[in-house]
């Protein structure tokens, strides 16, 4: 069951040019949601159900998996699979390509559950998830692709009810549930020009660790914005997009303890980095890496690259830009 407003399906059949085959993605974001849904379901009920707490796993990023990771990871597999039109699948809970359907057209990547550190208080996280699609005619051309080739981008902040959807070209759209559990009433959203309702959002507890020269941009701007923090990247993503401003996860370089240091930045680059930077770029905002190189320009050699991420408003996001970029 499709389970968006007929509103929407209309503005998609318009695109149809754009997304080839629009019957297709729209059975694709059925699962989606599908898998949103039931996983919103499960975090909703997760404290009474004991399903808050770790799970008792490391998992392939060398982090503690929590028992709502599996949950999330297990049911946005069935969902899927069951869509029969995902070849393959890459995702942070797995350290292996996922094969779901041979005769699948799409690539998804994605984080089930990410921002970690709320789950325990069952506040907001992220399902953050980016599509491509596989080469229909000649040889397939690999699944690990840059930002740039995503035909959509998205993410349900869960448990709030809330989903954002980039389209390639089309916009970035931000829909409600309702009671019915449908997602409702595209908005399209657009990075404020006015820097009134401007914020910056990065882990202030970080900042001495960062490059000397984010630091001193850092303290040259931050009394211009509202500082917010929540600790989820879709969250804080969430804000950015309707407020404009910057979200920041700077590479770690000068960290007191060495082997702390994460020169390489932490966020993952298929399905959390190149994600927002693509709903970002379809608001008419920009995202770029610790050497001021545009996010969906990177070309991933990797399934869990890390990557820094400084996403949001065009004007800060090229002020940084222009410092990264300086040799020193
Ligand atoms: P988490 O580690 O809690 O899963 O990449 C994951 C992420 O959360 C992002 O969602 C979030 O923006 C960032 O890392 C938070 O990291 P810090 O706890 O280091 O601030």
């Amino acid at each position: 069951m499709i389970r968006f407003e007929q509103t929407f399906m209309n503005f998609l059949l318009q695109h149809q040019e754009r997304h080839n085959r629009t019957y297709h993605f729209l059975i694709l974001m059925d699962a989606m949601i599908s898998a949103a849904n039931h996983i919103q379901h499960y975090y909703l009920t997760g404290a009474l159900k004991g399903n808050l707490g770790l799970a008792g796993d490391i998992n392939v990023q060398g982090e503690d998996v929590m028992r709502m990771d599996q949950i999330a990871q297990e049911i946005t597999i069935h969902y899927l699979k069951a869509s029969g039109r995902v070849i393959h699948a890459i995702s942070e809970e797995s350290d292996e390509i996922i094969l779901l359907n041979p005769d699948g057209r799409y690539f998804v990547y994605f984080d089930p559950l990410d921002g970690s550190s709320n789950i325990p208080h069952g506040l907001p996280v992220g399902f953050l998830f980016g599509i491509a699609k596989r080469n229909l005619e000649g040889p397939e051309d690999g699944h690990l692709r840059a930002g740039r080739d995503y035909i959509a981008a998205g993410m349900f902040v869960i448990p709030t009810g809330t989903f954002t959807l980039g389209l390639k070209d089309a916009g970035t759209w931000r829909f409600h549930i309702d009671e019915t559990m449908t997602f409702v009433r595209p908005t399209r959203m657009t990075l404020p020009a006015e820097t009134k309702t401007w914020e910056l959002s990065f882990n202030a507890s970080n900042r001495r660790t960062y490059a000397e020269r984010v630091q001193e941009w850092i303290e040259e701007n931050e009394s211009k914005y509202a500082f917010r923090y929540l600790g989820a990247l879709a969250g804080d993503f969430h804000r950015i997009l309707s407020n404009g401003g910057m979200f920041m996860y700077p590479a770690i370089v000068n960290h007191p303890n060495p082997k702390k240091n994460r020169p390489e930045g932490k966020l993952r680059l298929m399905y959390e980095g190149a994600v927002v930077a693509f709903m970002c770029r379809e608001a008419g905002g920009a995202a770029v890496n610790e050497a001021g190189i545009p996010i969906l320009e990177i070309q991933p050699e990797k399934h869990h690259q890390r990557t820094a991420l400084y996403v949001g408003s065009k004007g800060l996001v090229e002020d940084i830009a222009k410092i990264l970029r300086e040799k020193r």
